[in-house]
């Protein structure tokens, strides 16, 4: 069969309700299932905005946003939550037991598919060093666990749901460089059929993107490779020296 969460950006505009100037304008792209898209640019650049229009937080002034060529806009809000997993740049877990945040998503989710989403998330250990498990108590907010753990287990939760398209909005930032890779190794392995999308900082997160987008004051402003934008892009060379 073929894969599922091919998501197509055409030429969109959009302005925060009340607001006069459009924070992205033009922006076109195509994500494919089975490859990794990243998009970088520096703060402001429109990156959280870009991403959040995919699950309809808002929708465009113009253009389309698709998801396996319908708009997104024709769609139920379930079809789209059940398609697409965001983790969001700040992650927020509820008050109540980790299986109750990881089951968010998907109520009916084995232990086993919990473990398994723990474990691609690098976050296995820290729910096995409790006697609770599973059952540690998270307070409000996730006032109780590190940034790190926090946007780990937020990670864990996007995967238990086993979506087509998965948005990772800086959700790598708060761990250290060597966690940051094994985490996205195990992640590729586990998301082969999937859409990734993922915001980035960092250039070592995002160097083997099948391709990048140099966002910068709400436009695409370069896209390539990691090894094309280094010849090419004189952003992304400020990015990377930075
Ligand atoms: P963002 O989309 O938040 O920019 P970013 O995600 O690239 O930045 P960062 O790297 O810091 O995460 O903001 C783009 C512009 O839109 C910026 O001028 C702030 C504005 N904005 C709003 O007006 N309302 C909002 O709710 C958000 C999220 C942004
Ligand atoms: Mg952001």
């Amino acid at each position: 069969a073929e894969k599922k969460g091919r998501v197509e950006f055409r030429d969109v505009t959009f302005k925060y309700p009340g607001a006069e100037a459009p924070v992205l304008s033009n922006i076109s792209f195509t994500a494919e299932p089975g490859k990794t898209l990243a998009i970088i640019g520096s703060t402001g650049a429109g990156k959280t905005t870009l991403v959040s229009l995919l699950p309809r937080l808002y929708d465009v002034a113009s253009g389309d946003v698709l998801l396996d060529g319908v708009p997104v806009t024709k769609m139920d809000a379930s079809e789209i939550t059940s398609r697409v997993s965001a983790v969001p740049q700040k992650p927020y877990l509820f008050s109540g037991t980790i299986e109750h945040n990881l089951r968010f998503g998907k109520p009916d989710a084995t232990d086993d598919e919990l473990w398994d989403a723990l474990e691609t998330a690098q976050a296995k250990g820290f729910v096995e060093e409790k006697s609770s498990g599973l059952n540690r108590r998270i307070a409000q907010g996730g006032t109780n666990v590190s940034g790190g753990q926090r946007q780990r287990l937020s990670i864990a939760r996007a995967l238990v749901t086993k979506p087509n398209v998965y948005l990772f909005d800086d959700s790598f930032s708060a761990l250290d460089v060597a966690t940051d890779a094994r985490l996205r190794k195990a992640l590729k392995a586990k998301t082969r059929d999937a859409t990734v999308i993922i915001v980035a900082q960092r250039v070592s997160t995002i160097a083997d993107a099948d391709e990048i987008l140099v966002l910068d004051n709400g436009r695409i402003v370069d896209r390539g490779t990691h090894d094309e934008l280094l010849e090419t892009s004189p952003t992304y060379q400020e990015i990377v020296e930075s």
